[in-house]
């Protein structure tokens, strides 16, 4: 189907503008609806960097990264946006009311959307705690909101949209274990068949991720399930024991 969401990269290598070496060198992997990939790695691997090539945040300079079998460099910005979400590392919340920040990829989404969408990202009860709800007032920066709520808030927004493909940067990293767990779980049943990409610190929030990536100094050093890894990575091991 044409909007089946199938993410592959192949043979990638990036290098941000004016840097003279690589971030990213020759990084395959293909992600399918119905799958969670999971990547992992220390600061500076290029988890992020990987993550921003398929919103076309930049182009790599060898390789390709495809969306549905059509190289995202030949499908139109909008169509992107339509497809994927990408839940930055640094998500934003702008002046406005949570509405108006829940409502920023999809304008003329329905209250009823707004709060099933902050069901599954475990923010419906704080939301629904503020005397105005929906209509409470996020100050510039969204300073007056807890780290864990804006996390909360920016996955609920890429919710909204309901995207053929998730990006989550580090989206969870701000969450007690308890309420990433179930959010997880929640995201899980709700986005069954979308094609979920996570990037993570935390060990538990990707074992049951279809596929892991060991990203190390802009390469792809492992990859296999948790229990595949523990037994084959010297990499993986060191970071679940870190
Ligand atoms: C990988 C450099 C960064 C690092 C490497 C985002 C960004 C990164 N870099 C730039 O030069 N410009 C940029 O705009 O690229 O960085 P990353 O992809 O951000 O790594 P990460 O996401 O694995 O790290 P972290 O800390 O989020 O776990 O050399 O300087
Ligand atoms: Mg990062």
């Amino acid at each position: 189907a044409a909007l089946a969401g199938v993410v592959e990269y192949r043979n990638v290598t990036f290098a941000y503008p004016g840097a003279e070496s690589p971030v990213l060198s020759n990084i395959s992997f293909t992600a399918r609806p119905g799958q969670t990939i999971a990547i992992i790695g220390s600061t500076g691997a290029g988890k992020t960097s990987l993550l921003s090539l398929l919103p076309r945040l930049y182009d790599p300079a060898e390789g390709q990264v495809l969306l549905d079998g059509v190289p995202v460099d030949r499908l139109d910005r909008a169509e992107i946006t339509r497809r994927v979400a990408l839940v930055p590392q640094r998500p934003y919340l702008f002046s406005g009311t949570i509405g108006h920040n829940l409502r920023f990829g999809k304008t003329e989404a329905t209250d009823q959307e707004l709060w099933d969408a902050l069901l599954v990202a475990q923010g419906e009860s704080f939301v629904r705690e503020k005397k105005n709800g929906l209509d409470s007032r996020i100050s510039q920066g969204g300073t007056n909101v807890s780290g864990g709520q804006r996390q909360r808030l920016c996955i609920a927004r890429a919710l909204v949209t309901k995207p053929r493909v998730y990006l989550f940067d580090d989206s969870f990293s701000a969450l007690d274990v308890a309420t990433d767990a179930r959010l997880r779980a929640a995201l899980k049943r709700t986005t069954s068949d979308a094609t979920v990409i996570i990037v993570a610190q935390r060990i538990s929030t990707i074992t049951e991720a279809d596929q892991i990536l060991v990203l190390d100094n802009g390469r792809i050093v492992d990859r296999g399930t948790h229990e595949e890894l523990l037994e084959t990575s010297p990499t993986y091991q060191e970071i679940v024991e870190s």
